[in-house]
Protein backbone atom coordinates (compact mmCIF):
# COMPACT_ATOMS: atom_id res chain seq x y z
CA UNK A 1 0.00 0.00 0.00
CA UNK A 2 2.94 2.36 0.17
CA UNK A 3 2.78 3.07 -3.26
CA UNK A 4 -0.61 4.72 -3.33
CA UNK A 5 -1.51 7.89 -3.09
CA UNK A 6 -2.87 9.14 0.67
CA UNK A 7 -6.27 10.19 -0.22
CA UNK A 8 -6.95 6.15 -1.61
CA UNK A 9 -7.44 5.40 2.35
CA UNK A 10 -10.46 7.88 2.28
CA UNK A 11 -11.39 5.58 -1.15
CA UNK A 12 -11.21 2.06 1.06
CA UNK A 13 -13.25 3.20 3.52
CA UNK A 14 -15.36 4.25 1.53
CA UNK A 15 -15.18 1.33 -0.26
CA UNK A 16 -15.13 -1.53 2.52
CA UNK A 17 -18.61 -1.93 2.15
CA UNK A 18 -17.87 -2.67 -1.53
CA UNK A 19 -15.50 -5.33 -0.36
CA UNK A 20 -17.78 -7.13 1.88
CA UNK A 21 -20.29 -6.89 -0.72
CA UNK A 22 -18.36 -7.64 -3.56
CA UNK A 23 -15.56 -10.01 -2.29
CA UNK A 24 -12.91 -9.73 -4.21
CA UNK A 25 -11.17 -13.61 -4.08
CA UNK A 26 -12.46 -14.87 -7.42
CA UNK A 27 -9.15 -15.03 -9.13
CA UNK A 28 -8.16 -17.33 -11.73
CA UNK A 29 -5.97 -19.08 -9.32
CA UNK A 30 -6.74 -20.82 -5.89
CA UNK A 31 -4.36 -20.04 -2.02
CA UNK A 32 -1.18 -20.81 -2.70
CA UNK A 33 -1.76 -21.96 -6.65
CA UNK A 34 -0.81 -18.10 -8.05
CA UNK A 35 2.52 -17.57 -9.97
CA UNK A 36 4.30 -15.44 -7.80
CA UNK A 37 7.36 -14.16 -9.98
CA UNK A 38 5.95 -10.79 -10.64
CA UNK A 39 7.50 -8.60 -13.11
CA UNK A 40 7.09 -4.54 -12.10
CA UNK A 41 7.95 -3.07 -8.83
CA UNK A 42 5.92 -0.35 -7.39
CA UNK A 43 6.78 3.50 -7.10
CA UNK A 44 6.02 5.22 -4.62
CA UNK A 45 3.44 8.32 -4.35
CA UNK A 46 6.03 11.94 -3.50
CA UNK A 47 3.07 13.83 -4.80
CA UNK A 48 -0.69 13.85 -3.88
CA UNK A 49 -2.73 16.99 -4.89
CA UNK A 50 -6.25 17.39 -5.94
CA UNK A 51 -5.13 17.63 -9.63
CA UNK A 52 -1.76 16.43 -9.29
CA UNK A 53 0.03 13.31 -8.97
CA UNK A 54 3.61 11.96 -8.70
CA UNK A 55 5.39 8.62 -7.80
CA UNK A 56 8.89 8.18 -8.08
CA UNK A 57 11.29 4.97 -7.38
CA UNK A 58 11.82 6.44 -3.76
CA UNK A 59 10.44 9.32 -1.67
CA UNK A 60 13.80 11.37 -2.01
CA UNK A 61 14.55 11.77 -5.82
CA UNK A 62 12.21 13.00 -8.74
CA UNK A 63 15.04 12.33 -11.35
CA UNK A 64 12.97 9.20 -12.63
CA UNK A 65 9.31 10.06 -12.25
CA UNK A 66 5.59 9.41 -13.73
CA UNK A 67 3.73 12.53 -13.20
CA UNK A 68 0.02 12.67 -14.04
CA UNK A 69 -1.65 16.51 -14.05
CA UNK A 70 -5.44 17.32 -14.57
CA UNK A 71 -5.86 19.84 -17.02
CA UNK A 72 -9.82 21.93 -16.67
CA UNK A 73 -11.18 22.01 -19.78
CA UNK A 74 -14.92 23.65 -20.66
CA UNK A 75 -16.45 19.94 -22.03
CA UNK A 76 -14.16 17.85 -20.65
CA UNK A 77 -11.07 17.54 -18.23
CA UNK A 78 -7.91 15.76 -19.45
CA UNK A 79 -4.56 14.45 -17.71
CA UNK A 80 -1.43 14.98 -19.05
CA UNK A 81 0.95 11.78 -17.82
CA UNK A 82 4.75 12.36 -17.97
CA UNK A 83 7.72 10.59 -17.66
CA UNK A 84 10.78 11.84 -16.70
CA UNK A 85 14.02 9.24 -16.83
CA UNK A 86 17.07 11.10 -15.50
CA UNK A 87 16.07 14.49 -15.44
CA UNK A 88 14.58 14.51 -18.92
CA UNK A 89 11.06 13.85 -20.14
CA UNK A 90 10.74 10.75 -22.02
CA UNK A 91 7.49 10.74 -22.53
CA UNK A 92 4.40 12.94 -22.99
CA UNK A 93 0.15 11.73 -23.49
CA UNK A 94 -3.23 13.38 -22.92
CA UNK A 95 -5.80 11.57 -21.90
CA UNK A 96 -9.23 11.96 -21.14
CA UNK A 97 -9.94 8.60 -19.68
CA UNK A 98 -9.20 8.52 -15.88
CA UNK A 99 -12.38 8.07 -14.86
CA UNK A 100 -14.63 11.16 -13.39
CA UNK A 101 -13.11 11.41 -10.37
CA UNK A 102 -9.84 10.85 -11.69
CA UNK A 103 -8.21 9.31 -9.72
CA UNK A 104 -5.01 7.50 -10.18
CA UNK A 105 -3.89 4.92 -7.60
CA UNK A 106 -0.49 3.20 -8.44
CA UNK A 107 2.44 3.82 -10.59
CA UNK A 108 4.99 0.60 -11.12
CA UNK A 109 8.06 -0.23 -13.21
CA UNK A 110 9.12 -3.38 -14.77
CA UNK A 111 10.20 -5.02 -18.03
CA UNK A 112 6.29 -5.92 -19.52
CA UNK A 113 6.70 -6.08 -23.60
CA UNK A 114 9.70 -8.42 -25.22
CA UNK A 115 12.14 -5.98 -24.79
CA UNK A 116 14.81 -5.21 -22.22
CA UNK A 117 14.06 -1.64 -22.04
CA UNK A 118 11.69 -0.59 -18.75
CA UNK A 119 8.18 0.05 -19.35
CA UNK A 120 5.49 1.88 -17.21
CA UNK A 121 2.49 0.81 -15.67
CA UNK A 122 -0.15 3.30 -14.14
CA UNK A 123 -3.39 2.06 -12.57
CA UNK A 124 -6.61 4.67 -12.33
CA UNK A 125 -10.21 3.81 -11.79
CA UNK A 126 -12.61 3.66 -9.39
CA UNK A 127 -15.19 5.10 -11.14
CA UNK A 128 -18.43 4.66 -9.15
CA UNK A 129 -19.96 2.47 -6.47
CA UNK A 130 -20.63 -0.68 -5.91
CA UNK A 131 -18.59 -3.34 -8.70
CA UNK A 132 -17.91 -0.31 -10.35
CA UNK A 133 -15.92 0.44 -7.68
CA UNK A 134 -13.88 -2.31 -9.24
CA UNK A 135 -13.57 -0.81 -12.89
CA UNK A 136 -9.96 0.10 -13.62
CA UNK A 137 -8.17 1.31 -16.54
CA UNK A 138 -4.88 0.10 -16.84
CA UNK A 139 -2.05 2.28 -18.33
CA UNK A 140 0.55 0.01 -20.22
CA UNK A 141 3.43 2.68 -21.38
CA UNK A 142 6.02 0.72 -23.37
CA UNK A 143 8.88 1.04 -24.67
CA UNK A 144 8.86 0.44 -28.37
CA UNK A 145 11.63 1.54 -31.31
CA UNK A 146 13.44 4.46 -28.81
CA UNK A 147 9.84 5.60 -27.72
CA UNK A 148 7.20 4.50 -25.80
CA UNK A 149 3.58 4.13 -26.63
CA UNK A 150 0.64 4.15 -23.73
CA UNK A 151 -1.83 1.52 -24.11
CA UNK A 152 -4.61 1.74 -21.86
CA UNK A 153 -6.45 -1.52 -21.05
CA UNK A 154 -9.90 -2.25 -19.34
CA UNK A 155 -9.42 -4.45 -16.31
CA UNK A 156 -11.24 -5.12 -12.82
CA UNK A 157 -9.57 -5.20 -9.53
CA UNK A 158 -6.48 -4.72 -11.06
CA UNK A 159 -3.25 -5.33 -9.11
CA UNK A 160 0.02 -5.16 -11.28
CA UNK A 161 1.78 -7.34 -8.69
CA UNK A 162 -0.58 -10.52 -9.03
CA UNK A 163 -1.42 -9.64 -12.00
CA UNK A 164 1.82 -9.14 -14.18
CA UNK A 165 3.68 -12.54 -14.01
CA UNK A 166 5.30 -14.46 -15.93
CA UNK A 167 3.37 -17.06 -15.65
CA UNK A 168 5.21 -20.15 -17.26
CA UNK A 169 8.84 -19.03 -16.47
CA UNK A 170 10.12 -18.01 -19.93
CA UNK A 171 11.31 -14.67 -19.01
CA UNK A 172 8.70 -12.51 -20.63
CA UNK A 173 5.87 -11.12 -18.29
CA UNK A 174 2.13 -11.86 -18.76
CA UNK A 175 -0.91 -10.26 -18.16
CA UNK A 176 -4.23 -11.00 -16.27
CA UNK A 177 -6.83 -9.19 -17.22
CA UNK A 178 -10.38 -9.11 -16.51
CA UNK A 179 -13.70 -8.40 -17.28
CA UNK A 180 -17.02 -8.44 -15.94
CA UNK A 181 -19.99 -10.58 -18.10
CA UNK A 182 -23.69 -10.58 -17.17
CA UNK A 183 -24.27 -14.33 -18.31
CA UNK A 184 -27.52 -15.54 -19.74
CA UNK A 185 -29.68 -18.77 -18.59
CA UNK A 186 -27.89 -20.87 -17.10
CA UNK A 187 -28.25 -24.67 -16.72
CA UNK A 188 -29.56 -24.39 -13.47
CA UNK A 189 -32.59 -22.08 -15.21
CA UNK A 190 -30.80 -18.83 -13.44
CA UNK A 191 -28.51 -15.93 -14.54
CA UNK A 192 -25.19 -15.46 -13.33
CA UNK A 193 -22.84 -13.01 -13.88
CA UNK A 194 -18.80 -13.74 -14.42
CA UNK A 195 -15.70 -12.88 -13.83
CA UNK A 196 -13.39 -13.70 -17.23
CA UNK A 197 -9.72 -13.50 -17.04
CA UNK A 198 -7.93 -13.80 -20.22
CA UNK A 199 -4.29 -14.23 -20.62
CA UNK A 200 -2.23 -11.07 -22.33
CA UNK A 201 1.08 -10.05 -23.39
CA UNK A 202 2.80 -7.36 -24.91
CA UNK A 203 4.86 -7.45 -28.46
CA UNK A 204 6.24 -4.14 -28.54
CA UNK A 205 3.38 -1.71 -28.49
CA UNK A 206 0.95 -4.50 -29.48
CA UNK A 207 -1.09 -6.64 -27.11
CA UNK A 208 -1.84 -10.18 -27.56
CA UNK A 209 -3.67 -12.79 -26.73
CA UNK A 210 -1.49 -15.36 -23.98
CA UNK A 211 -4.04 -17.87 -23.26
CA UNK A 212 -2.44 -20.49 -24.98
CA UNK A 213 0.29 -20.50 -22.57
CA UNK A 214 -1.61 -21.55 -19.47
CA UNK A 215 -4.77 -24.44 -19.37
CA UNK A 216 -6.62 -21.97 -16.58
CA UNK A 217 -7.03 -19.42 -19.76
CA UNK A 218 -9.49 -18.31 -20.30
CA UNK A 219 -11.54 -19.08 -17.32
CA UNK A 220 -15.07 -17.60 -16.44
CA UNK A 221 -15.75 -17.41 -12.66
CA UNK A 222 -19.43 -17.54 -11.88
CA UNK A 223 -19.57 -14.63 -9.72
CA UNK A 224 -21.56 -16.25 -6.36
CA UNK A 225 -21.06 -13.80 -3.08
CA UNK A 226 -18.33 -16.43 -1.74
CA UNK A 227 -14.64 -16.81 -2.72
CA UNK A 228 -14.69 -19.20 -6.25
CA UNK A 229 -12.01 -20.11 -8.89
CA UNK A 230 -13.59 -22.40 -10.94
CA UNK A 231 -14.00 -22.31 -14.27
CA UNK A 232 -17.91 -22.53 -14.35
CA UNK A 233 -19.84 -25.34 -16.03
CA UNK A 234 -23.23 -23.36 -15.55
CA UNK A 235 -22.74 -21.92 -19.79
CA UNK A 236 -21.74 -23.96 -22.72
CA UNK A 237 -19.03 -23.31 -24.54
CA UNK A 238 -21.19 -21.46 -27.69
CA UNK A 239 -23.30 -19.20 -24.95
CA UNK A 240 -19.33 -17.51 -23.57
CA UNK A 241 -18.46 -17.05 -27.26
CA UNK A 242 -22.15 -15.33 -27.78
CA UNK A 243 -21.50 -13.56 -24.34
CA UNK A 244 -18.43 -11.89 -25.53
CA UNK A 245 -19.51 -10.76 -28.58
CA UNK A 246 -21.71 -9.20 -26.64
CA UNK A 247 -20.16 -7.40 -24.52
CA UNK A 248 -17.87 -5.41 -26.89
CA UNK A 249 -18.36 -1.45 -25.60
CA UNK A 250 -14.91 -1.76 -24.55
CA UNK A 251 -13.72 -1.97 -28.30
CA UNK A 252 -14.65 1.18 -28.47
CA UNK A 253 -12.79 2.95 -25.33
CA UNK A 254 -9.90 0.22 -26.13
CA UNK A 255 -8.72 -0.11 -29.02
CA UNK A 256 -5.88 -1.90 -28.54
CA UNK A 257 -7.29 -4.42 -26.85
CA UNK A 258 -7.84 -7.28 -28.64
CA UNK A 259 -11.78 -7.98 -28.03
CA UNK A 260 -11.62 -9.59 -31.67
CA UNK A 261 -8.80 -11.79 -31.24
CA UNK A 262 -10.17 -13.07 -28.12
CA UNK A 263 -13.33 -14.05 -29.11
CA UNK A 264 -12.00 -17.30 -30.66
CA UNK A 265 -10.14 -18.74 -27.39
CA UNK A 266 -13.39 -18.41 -24.82
CA UNK A 267 -14.74 -21.50 -26.70
CA UNK A 268 -11.32 -23.17 -25.57
CA1 LIG B 1 10.11 -2.93 -22.52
Amino acid sequence: MSSHCLWIGTFLVVGAANVHAYPEDYGPFGAGEAPTNCCVKPWVCVRDEPSKWMFSPGSNSTMNAVSIEKVEREEENSYVLTITNGGKQIFRYVTTDVGPSGWVLQAYTGLINNDKVPDYVVVTGGTGNGILGWHQIVFFILSTQGSYKAVPIESWGANPLTDLVDINGDGQCEFIQTSFIEGDKGKDGRYHNYWVHNLLRFEGSRCVSANKLHHRFPRWVWFMFKPNHADTDQITKQQRLALWRKQGWGEMHYPQYPYKALADDQKR
